[in-house]
């Protein structure tokens, strides 16, 4: 028995809250979107049982709309802000207002291939499709193919450099006083900036303000980013989705999914810039090209099948990033001024993101790279253990600590 898979599943059961898993203790105490999909690939390995409870909670939280929420507030605490009181989204079961990427139907795919079991994977195979229409219709609404961010937290990677010109653009002024909570559970050096919680906040006070309606927060939107990492995410989801949809015989949903997934492929290339070696997101409101250079540049490795010069730019720049590295990969270009490798979204490796670019870099042929980032992702970890990030530059495990969604990262890639 390997003892650090031992200890990945310890971790998992001691922030089990009753069949949902938050992601660390204190720190973030209620159940994440796309940490709860991670989480249920890693139970799919050992517990399929528990890998479904993952998924079910989850969408206990999903709205009539189609939308599944970045957090579902199953039980009180204190211990975190913005809680529901903040979000006033009046859910019958407290949640968020705003989503995550979409990792849920790559989780549910891979849970099926391991159960088999239709009778279990049917209404969360309905809850997968549900959420994704609602990606394309609230989402896109000009039918170009990719998806908008209206939150960074929507992303995953919430202080990344990507968001830094479209976010100052939203004003710091909040109605609801910012009473932060993570800055007493880690180092405020390795957490967003109080600038940045005064943004968030605004966002959220005035998406409650729309009554969370996605046509009036797609009009009063002052942050509206088309995101290639969410739509990369997407794509794949897409993928998964079309293939239980075929398994089950469900043709009519395959062939729209289908349409959808082709639309998104194409918006996807059309974003590629070989001039930077990057895919790149488009900021909305001045329908510029997000240049940052960050780790979302590379994630279309995941669902498109690209040319192999286009594969070949890519692994040369994340090799670019990785030299000098103890633990790649580094989510922003390393010594650029925004860089701070201790900073959460700003420079750190991130188990989850380095999963998702070793299996685009298998997609597409890239075996040798992806065991290198595998190995690289497992050392980190046996090192420091299972940290919720760590600083490329020195190794170190960084942020909240016993994390979940690194668990499972370790399970798949060990
Ligand atoms: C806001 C739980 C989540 C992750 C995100 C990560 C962080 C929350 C926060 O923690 O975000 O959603 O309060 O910082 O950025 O990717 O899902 O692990």
């Amino acid at each position: 028995m390997n003892l650090h898979i031992d200890q990945a599943k310890r971790i998992l059961v001691a922030n089990d809250r009753g069949g949902y898993t938050v992601p660390t203790d204190r720190l973030y105490p209620f159940q994440w979107n796309w940490d709860s999909a991670f989480v249920a690939m890693g139970f799919a390995l050992y517990d399929t049982d528990r890998a479904y409870r993952e998924l079910e909670r989850l969408i206990e939280g999903q709205w009539a709309d189609g939308m599944i929420p970045h957090i579902v507030f199953h039980q009180p605490s204190d211990t975190y802000f913005p809680g529901p009181s903040v979000w006033r989204t009046r859910h019958t079961i407290p949640t968020s207002g705003i989503t995550q990427p979409p990792v849920f139907a790559i989780a549910l795919r891979k849970l099926h291939e391991a159960s088999g079991d239709k009778t279990r994977t049917l209404p969360l195979y309905e809850a997968a499709l549900k959420w994704h229409r609602w990606w394309y219709a609230a989402r896109d609404r000009e039918g170009t193919g990719l998806v908008a961010l209206l939150h960074p937290w929507e992303s995953g990677s919430d202080n990344s450099p990507a968001w830094d010109v479209a976010l100052a653009r939203v004003p710091t002024t909040t109605d609801t006083p910012v009473v932060r909570k993570d800055t007493g559970h880690v180092n405020a050096l390795m957490r967003p900036r109080n600038e940045d919680y005064q943004r968030f906040i605004h966002l959220v006070d005035t998406y409650a303000a729309c009554g969370w309606e996605p046509a009036r927060q797609w009009a009063k939107a002052p942050f509206k980013v088309a995101e290639i990492q969410t739509t990369a995410i997407l794509l794949k989801a897409g993928e998964d989705l079309e293939a239980l949809a075929r398994e089950f015989g469900r043709l009519e949903d395959a062939s729209e999914i289908a349409a959808l997934n082709e639309k998104t492929r194409n918006a996807i290339l059309a974003q590629w810039r070989p001039d930077l070696s990057r895919f790149v997101s488009r900021d909305l409101v001045s329908g510029w090209d997000i240049e940052a250079p960050t780790q979302a540049g590379f994630i279309p490795l995941l669902s498109l099948d690209l040319d192999q010069a286009v594969v070949g730019a890519l692994v040369d720049e994340m090799k670019a990033w990785s030299k000098g590295m103890k633990v790649a990969f580094p989510t922003v270009k390393p010594g650029i001024a925004s860089w701070e490798p201790k900073r959460y979204w700003r420079g750190p490796a991130w188990a989850i993101i380095n999963w998702l670019l070793i299996d685009g870099l298998k997609r597409n042929g890239r075996v040798d790279d992806a065991e290198k980032l595998r190995k690289s992702t497992i050392m980190a970890i046996e090192a420091e253990g299972f940290a919720e990030y760590f600083d490329p530059v020195t190794g170190e495990g960084c942020g909240g600590l016993g994390f979940s969604w690194t668990a499972a990262a370790y399970m798949w890639l060990a």
